[in-house]
């Protein structure tokens, strides 16, 4: 539905953006009937009243008390005082989107599943993505896994895909979440750090707790400063069934892969975004949506016949093990594309409830122990977070599909639900609402067989913590490796209980001796001579079970493990800074813009002032912001213009030089005018500098400068393109 036109009210811009027309799709137009918009309409009250007077509370009298009897007071009040609901447990601070899902071919071979079937259909997502440990309002760039929370509204009703951006998790079995939980969020007593795993509480449980070796190795790795939410990739952790018609099952890992490739920012340079632009990623989210950049991530399967449950040297209902790309290929099957903002955070990104149990026929569970436990615990805390069991009637929630079933009341309850029965069997309604045969669609669990003794254990096909902990270290590149060592360390420096960065060094050293021999170096303690067994952990059930065992001729490496190797062949929705002031040349920054612009990359001036500045042929250039209000970190490259007066000025501006300093740090592409060399040769990196210019080592360093033609800007967007030019950062000089 479009959206309501309103009359002249504000600036002609704003009124643009309102009517601009918004993609639909059928949940979409669901929502329609519950959005409210009240550009050109009356104030009222809850009850319709028409109110007179918004501005003063009824009092006694000019200067006299306010009146019991305000009951417009009253009801702003008491409405305003219960605006706030708990924030989710984990995963509280998030942002979202609206989308459509669309198939490449049919997967009737796999599953019945009929949005995996047909290709003609469009399904209607919502996606949230967030951070793990930080409260609401805690920074995006927080060093942490992310939430990829995938609502489908199929024809069959809602199917959650409820998964992160790195593929394995920290434990094997869901009754140690609370446990994991309690020591990252910040500390009890003090409430502190904010979203933050550097401290004493994670690293002590994490140290004991050797299963999240591997997923410590992620979480230490770039995957966990993300350039963007459109720049990570997405998996469904556990493996899942799918159920074809034929009641054939195979298993499954689900993958998200993002057409923008997978990238990341620096650790200092997180930080330091999480100063100057706490919201970047909601900011990035949001913006790339509004100008149309829209995200697009394709939906990549892994599947196992059931006949290899029993092939790898992992089992298959660990969580902390991924299933190589090696040993099972990521099909690609299908293609989501984000492509409408929501109107209003708290309506849809904070009330949405996912729950990795919302399945539809096709789509099974399989006996992870973590999957299990997921099942009991979406549901149970939507009871608090969303205050009752009426949650799924909240707009964004709802199915495509009508709901009919003999559930009624409770808090808030919308439907109203006509008729006498509400229970079945009866015979007053014809015992509708009607049960569904399986072959009219009707949801049956896949029948596993399963022959087994109740018991508390864990089974010895979960015990190697280490093999693929050092696959993924092994398959990194060296820049990748000497982060993990950086945040390593960073991590356990700001741990004050030296037993437990002993402990962790125990750990490391299992998974790679190198690893640890740095990580030792950096904390000022000697490799422990003799390696610790894992009995350390307090596990009053079967601890003499509990022995981490190795595994050999596992695959030493993993190319789709490494940043490294993903996507390099677009600037699309990158921000590149133009750095200019007075007497800038006109026609450079003309052609820079528009060869960038015309890759779909957004161009921003930043100069000593916002508002204009007047050009070398007197033209008025617009400035986007000035030093003051933009940074390095915010941008993916940056360019210095041309022009004598300009350069001159830029160069005796320190702003401007530790904008160029800083983009050095972080390994961005770097580029100017020739004019503007002076301004270069003003930063601590002009000793860095390579010998020429020429296309083999500008694409190997990162810096170009020259005459800003046709030639310069498609080397500039080579340049982009790769990102970040990571090997920088060995001969680093610069404090910045
Ligand atoms: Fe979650 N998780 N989780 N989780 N999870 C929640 O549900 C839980 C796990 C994930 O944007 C909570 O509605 C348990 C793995 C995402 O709304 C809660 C266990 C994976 C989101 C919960 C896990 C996830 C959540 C908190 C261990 C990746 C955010 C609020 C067994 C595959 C969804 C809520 C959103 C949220 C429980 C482990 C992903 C408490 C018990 C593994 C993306 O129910």
């Amino acid at each position: 539905m479009a959206k309501k036109p309103s009359p002249k009210m504000g600036t002609e811009a704003a009124i643009d953006k309102q009517l601009a027309p918004q993609p639909e799709n059928t949940k979409t137009q669901s929502l329609a009937p519950h959005t409210a918009d009240a550009a050109g309409e009356q104030m009222n009250t809850n009850t319709g009243l028409p109110i007179n007077d918004d501005q003063n509370s009824l009092k006694a009298g000019d200067r006299g008390p306010s009146l019991l009897e305000d009951f417009l007071f009253r009801e702003k009040m008491t409405h305003f005082d219960h605006e706030r609901i708990p924030e989710r447990v984990v995963h509280a601070r998030g942002s979202g989107a609206h989308g459509v899902f669309k198939l490449y071919k049919p997967l009737t071979e796999y599953t019945k599943a009929a949005f995996l079937n047909n290709t003609d259909v469009e399904t209607p997502v919502f996606v949230r993505f967030s951070t793990v440990a930080g409260s609401r309002g805690s920074t995006d760039l927080a060093r942490d896994v992310r939430g990829f929370a995938a609502k489908f509204y199929t024809t069959e009703g809602n199917f959650d895909l409820v998964g992160n951006n790195m593929p394995v998790f920290f434990i094997q079995d869901a009754v140690k979440f609370p446990d994991l939980v309690h020591a990252v969020k910040p500390e009890p007593d003090n409430e502190i750090p904010q979203a933050a795993s550097a401290h004493d509480t994670f690293w002590d449980f994490i140290s004991l707790m050797p299963e999240s070796a591997h997923m410590i190795m992620w979480a230490m790795s770039d995957r966990a400063i993300p350039r963007s939410y459109r720049m990570m990739e997405g998996f469904g952790v556990h493996t899942f069934r799918l159920i074809n018609a034929e009641g054939k099952a195979s298993f499954v890992k689900f993958h998200w892969k993002p057409l923008l490739g997978v990238h990341s920012v620096a650790w200092d340079e997180a930080q330091n975004i999480s100063g100057k632009d706490p919201d970047f990623h909601r900011r990035d989210l949001w913006d790339a949506i509004e100008s149309g950049n829209f995200p697009e991530y394709e939906l990549g399967l892994q599947i196992i016949p059931e006949e290899d449950e029993f092939k790898y040297d992992f089992d298959l209902l660990d969580s902390t093990k991924l299933v190589p790309e090696e040993l099972v290929p990521v099909q690609r099957v299908g293609k989501l594309t984000l492509n409408r903002n929501p109107d209003n955070f708290f309506a849809e990104t904070e009330q949405i409830a996912y729950h990795i149990g919302h399945v539809v026929p096709g789509i099974d569970f399989t006996n992870d122990p973590l999957l299990q436990g997921r099942l009991f615990s979406y549901t149970d805390t939507q009871l608090t977070r969303l205050g009752g069991p009426n949650f799924q009637e909240i707009p964004i929630n709802r199915p495509i599909v009508p709901v009919h079933n003999n559930q009624r009341d409770g808090f808030m309850r919308q439907t109203i639900n006509r008729g006498k029965t509400s229970y079945n069997p009866n015979s007053l309604s014809g015992n509708d609402p009607q049960q569904v045969k399986e072959s009219a669609g009707g949801f049956v669990s896949y029948r596993e067989r399963i022959e087994a003794r109740k018991e508390r254990l864990r089974n010895k096909s979960f015990f190697d913590h280490f093999s693929q902990a050092r696959l993924f270290f092994n398959s990194q590149s060296d820049p990748e490796k000497n982060h993990i060592v950086d945040a390593l360390t960073f991590e356990l420096g700001k741990v004050k209980t030296i037993a437990i960065r002993e402990r962790m060094l125990g750990i490391l050293v299992q998974i790679d001796k190198d690893l640890a021999t740095q990580v030792a170096y950096g904390l000022g303690l000697h490799l422990p001579d003799v390696l610790p067994t894992n009995q350390s952990i307090p596990a009053d059930g079967n601890p003499a079970d509990y022995q981490s065992v190795q595994v050999d001729g596992a695959l030493s490496k993993s190319e789709a493990l490494s940043m490294a190797n993903t996507v390099k062949d677009t600037i699309k929705s990158r921000k590149i800074a133009l750095l200019a002031a007075d007497g800038a040349d006109a026609n450079s920054v003309k052609t820079v813009k528009d060869a960038l612009t015309a890759q779909g990359a957004t161009v921003e001036v930043v100069a000593p002032r916002q508002g204009f500045i007047i050009a070398e042929d007197d033209s008025k250039i617009e400035v986007d912001h000035s030093f003051l209000t933009a940074a390095s970190v915010l941008f993916d490259a940056v360019y210095v213009a041309g022009g004598n007066n300009a350069v001159a000025t830029l160069e005796a501006e320190a702003n401007a030089v530790h904008f160029l300093n800083e983009a050095f740090k972080h390994c961005k592409p770097i580029a100017a005018a020739e004019e503007a060399m002076q301004v270069i040769d003003a930063t601590y990196f002009s000793k860095k500098l390579p010998p020429d210019f020429s296309e083999d080592s500008v694409l190997r360093e990162g810096i170009l400068v020259g005459k800003p033609d046709k030639l310069f800007a498609e080397l500039l967007t080579k340049m982009i393109a790769q990102h970040r030019f990571w090997e920088r950062e060995k001969p680093r000089l610069i404090p910045a």
